[in-house]
């Protein structure tokens, strides 16, 4: 749980600026990102509480939030069609919607620039940090390939790109460079065995992105944060529900979204857990994430497939080096709490990494057995 950054009088006086239906009751910080300020927001409705969600969408990151606001108005009404199509009951559950401003935008300006938005809360279902049974790890995969099958159809224009280059590897790898070659925090000896893992492991980063150049994978509109806290799983049935941060969603390649599942859902401790005998990826979870992404996946090409065991690797390497990259940095992109914390995350990264590089050729087994 985070420490408020803002009063509750501020946050009243932004709760005011939707269209959002109740009285103001009261507010607490929520959940455990990285990235954005969110708060639940409580309100009474003619004497019935709802609650809303309302988020500070993090500008030094996402450099242009209207642009981004655009990507998750056309995503989650495009999803919201999909399920009323369908005539599913729950559909306000299953797809974030997003409430508008007073003005008919969505999203209020604060007078110190901030940009806010407001969604309806998800009730009955919540997310997880650490998933605790195989069924969770398959209901998770399950909800994201579904997100993804969802969107195939998405009319045009392309989606923008909220983060230029975001999973482009080799891009981090110069960005590593870079923070290596400024030092500014005088960091770069404390991490050298770190960077030489990273070194041993340059000649892989490109083979996605060169597939797709060979015209091998395509493109798709993805998630590109699929990390296990980001789909809700409903507290009665476990079942995967809604598919939830949606600033990154935009062109990518799937195998982006399966291999965070991988990083995030296999992963036995926290992800700055600092005692690294308790870190590894449990190929159970892996086995169950599969199995539930391809039973739903049914665009996938078979160069894509080929490619799962190895995804699960690249995108964890990949969030390994923007930590390593943020401590050398001085911790300005993560958000921190406490001295150390991204340079925990990036060893917890390269541990998953050394575990699934062992774990290599009975995944790949794994997954060939659930393709036949
Ligand atoms: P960040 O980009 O900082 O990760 P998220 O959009 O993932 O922010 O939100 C943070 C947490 O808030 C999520 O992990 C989830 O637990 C909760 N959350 C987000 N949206 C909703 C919602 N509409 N209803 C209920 N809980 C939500
Ligand atoms: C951030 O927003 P959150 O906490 O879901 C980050 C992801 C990283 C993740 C690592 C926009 O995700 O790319 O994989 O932290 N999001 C952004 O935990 O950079
Ligand atoms: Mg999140």
């Amino acid at each position: 749980m985070e420490r408020a950054k803002h009063s509750v009088e501020q946050l009243r006086q932004v709760f005011s600026g939707f269209q959002a239906w109740g009285d103001f009751a009261g507010v607490q910080p929520y959940g455990s990102g990285h990235i954005n300020d969110t708060y639940k927001v409580s309100a009474r409705l003619a004497g019935t509480p709802v609650n809303y969600l309302v988020q500070r969408i993090n500008h030094a990151i996402f450099k242009e939030p209207d642009r981004l606001m655009e990507n998750v108005v056309r995503v989650t009404e495009h999803l919201g069609r999909q399920l009323a199509k369908a005539g599913d009951p729950d559909a306000t559950r299953k797809a974030l919607t997003v409430v508008p401003a007073r003005d008919g935008l969505p999203y209020v300006r604060d007078g110190e620039g901030n940009w806010w938005r407001l969604y309806l809360f998800i009730e009955q279902a919540r997310t997880y940090d650490i998933i605790e049974s195989d069924r969770q790890a398959f209901e998770a995969a399950r909800a994201f390939a579904r997100f993804q099958n969802l969107l195939a159809d998405l009319p045009a224009p392309r989606l923008h790109e909220t983060i230029p280059a975001f999973h482009n590897t080799p891009a981090r790898l110069k960005a590593l460079d870079a923070a290596i070659g400024a030092d500014v925090c005088g960091r770069k000896a404390e991490v050298a065995a770190e960077i030489a893992f990273v070194d041993e492991r340059r000649v892989q980063c490109g083979r996605l992105l060169e597939r797709h150049a060979r015209g091998e994978i395509p493109e798709r509109i993805t998630h590109n944060d699929t990390k296990i806290n980001n789909v809700m799983l409903d507290d009665a049935t476990g079942e995967g529900v809604c598919v939830i941060d949606l600033d990154t969603v935009m062109p990518g390649l799937a195998l982006y979204d399966f291999g965070d599942m991988v990083r995030s859902a296999t992963a036995s401790a926290k992800e700055d857990e600092r005692d690294l005998s308790k870190v590894g990826s449990r190929i159970g979870m892996f086995e169950a994430l599969a199995r539930g992404y391809l039973s739903e996946a049914a665009f996938l090409l078979p160069a894509e497939m080929e490619e799962l065991v190895f995804s699960g690797r690249l995108i964890t390497l990949t969030i390994g080096i923007r930590f390593l990259t943020d401590y050398l940095a001085g911790d300005v992109y993560f958000r921190t709490h406490r001295p150390g914390q991204n340079l925990d995350r990036c060893r917890t990264q390269l541990q998953m990494v050394r575990s699934m590089e062992a774990q290599a050729g009975a995944m790949e087994a794994l997954v060939r057995g659930i393709r036949r």
